[in-house]
């Protein structure tokens, strides 16, 4: 989170974290496609000829009010091959709030669950922990044949019970319940920031 006090502005990360491949980018092309341009940034977007990240992809939205502060939310994507670790320990910096992008594939679930691990342990060493953070789960490609069931799905990558939504990216299904959420949950925790940042100061 990052005041800025002269703008009367909240600017708030939120991270789309996911294996390769599995539908992080196109969340955000959707969004970007259906947002009033008097709301948004452009979308920058960091990427290979065959369209794998590799940096970022990125989107800014305003949003209502947050304690009479314009609250601008930076949304980011990570590159989800495997080694561009660091990259997205990088992009991680600063984060307030987390999509992580499932692939429904059967054959994807053992990437699914390593790299929600691996999301757990750069939360672990920057002090933050999945268990208390706001963010939500996505199954992606619920539009493929062999796909895993979402009560399967549910056992296992969601442990911490958060919030979790079907989708198909690439036709925006499930893509605005999926940001609605994580808004949700973001405003809620800097709501109580700042409330309890009033009561040490009153
Ligand atoms: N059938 C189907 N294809 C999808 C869906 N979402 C994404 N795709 C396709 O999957 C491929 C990868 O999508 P991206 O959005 O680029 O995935 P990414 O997670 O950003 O991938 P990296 O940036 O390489 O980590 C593209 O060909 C998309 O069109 C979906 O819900 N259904
Ligand atoms: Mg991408």
């Amino acid at each position: 989170m990052f005041i800025h006090w002269a703008l009367k502005e909240i600017h708030l990360k939120i991270v789309y974290y996911g294996p390769g491949l599995c539908g992080k980018t196109a969340n955000l092309q959707y969004i970007y496609t259906r947002i009033d341009p008097a709301l948004k940034g452009d979308l920058i977007t960091l990427k290979t000829r065959e369209d794998r990240t590799i940096f970022f992809d990125f989107l800014q939205l305003e949003v209502g009010q947050i304690d009479e502060k314009k609250p601008k939310f930076n949304l980011y994507t990570v590159p989800g091959q495997i080694n561009y670790n660091h990259t997205r320990k990088v992009v991680l910096n600063g984060v307030d709030g987390l999509v992580f992008v499932a692939d429904s594939q059967k054959e994807m679930m053992d990437a699914n669950l390593d790299t929600l691990l691996d999301l757990e342990k750069h939360l672990i060493a920057d002090g933050k922990s999945l268990e208390e953070f706001p963010w939500v789960l996505q199954y992606n490609k619920r539009d493929l044949p062999n796909i895993e069931s979402i009560q399967e799905m549910e056992t296992k990558l969601n442990f911490f019970n958060v919030p979790s939504f079907e989708a198909v990216a690439t036709r925006g299904t499930g893509v605005f319940p999926t940001l609605k959420e994580v808004i949700k949950q973001v405003v809620a925790k800097v709501q109580q920031q700042i409330e309890e940042g009033k009561r040490m100061r009153a």
